[in-house]
């Protein structure tokens, strides 16, 4: 179901950023399966697509609008004219995925306005899928408009994790072993998200992100219906290295409450 809905200029501005980042990381990509078999690897050349891909996001962003301020993955703050309204850019997140030739990664844009954000863009170019939101005014895919899963049972829910490296991850397995649908770990932040808003996830959670990780997709998140916060229920999953939980709303419940009952206490006072 095609829908033709109104974007707004800002929004045209962040899909034309997005897709030329993305064709950019496209060809890239293409050469990072011949680097595999050098003994160096990929990772020098990973590492400058990767700032290519921010300079054009840039590059684009501020010929259209030169006086915003910019927070970005690789060159960090730069502090415009306007300080009300910033740019925040991951211009490539699922690096590692990237990196190992995984086809899973996107490009992340997101706008916000009075430190709050009111645009987002997520473009995977592998599979041509241009998420994007606008606040108060839905979310789509490709010009399809975006829903969480209706889903109301925690043991049918698919569910996405963040890093194994958090010491709350193994016993948040071990706790939902057998009480889900599944558990997925697919590397890409931003796309775990939109995969919450597209219901192709029942609900995604994870820890120690940056802002240029999350920006973006908790407002496609929150757009399409779903329940999006700290773990623990706060509302500072954005800036800080906070976690964030986005979930159906129905799914979300329960969820919480394995995770809290799930975290050793160290853990979770560190998150
Ligand atoms: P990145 O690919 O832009 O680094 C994987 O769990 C997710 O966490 C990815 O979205 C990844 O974004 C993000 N992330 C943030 N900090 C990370 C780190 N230090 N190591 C690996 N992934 C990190
Ligand atoms: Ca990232």
């Amino acid at each position: 179901m095609s829908q033709h809905v109104r974007r707004s200029p800002h929004m045209n501005v962040m899909v034309e950023a997005a897709e030329k980042a993305g064709r950019g990381l496209l060809r890239d990509f293409g050469e990072v399966e011949n680097l595999q078999v050098s003994r160096k690897g990929p990772g020098d050349f990973v590492s400058n697509a990767d700032l290519k891909a921010e300079k054009t996001v840039m590059a684009v962003l501020q010929k259209a609008r030169p006086k915003f301020s910019f927070l970005m993955e690789e060159s960090g703050e730069t502090i415009g004219e306007d300080t009300a309204n910033r740019w925040i850019v991951d211009p490539l997140d699922g690096t590692t995925n990237f990196l190992h030739g995984i086809p899973h990664w996107a490009v992340s844009i997101a706008l916000e306005k009075d430190g709050e954000i009111i645009a987002g863009v997520i473009y995977d170019p592998i599979k041509d899928e241009m998420f994007t939101a606008e606040k108060g005014v839905g979310a789509l895919m490709n010009n399809r408009r975006l829903r969480v899963s209706g889903r109301e049972n925690l043991a049918d829910a698919l569910l996405a994790v963040g890093s194994e490296k958090d010491p709350a991850f193994a016993p948040e397995i071990v706790s939902l072993q057998g009480n889900c649908s599944g558990i997925r770990r697919n590397g890409s932040a931003c796309l775990d998200l939109c995969y919450v808003a597209a219901g192709r996830f029942d609900a995604y959670w994870e820890r120690g992100l940056n802002a240029w990780d999350v920006a973006a997709g908790a407002l496609i998140a929150k757009e399409a219906g779903a329940h999006v916060s700290e773990i623990g229920g706060g509302k500072s999953f954005i800036h800080g290295r906070n976690s964030i939980i986005a979930a159906n709303p129905r799914i979300y419940p329960p969820l919480a409450k394995h995770i809290a009952s799930a975290a050793p206490q160290k853990a979770r006072s560190a998150s």
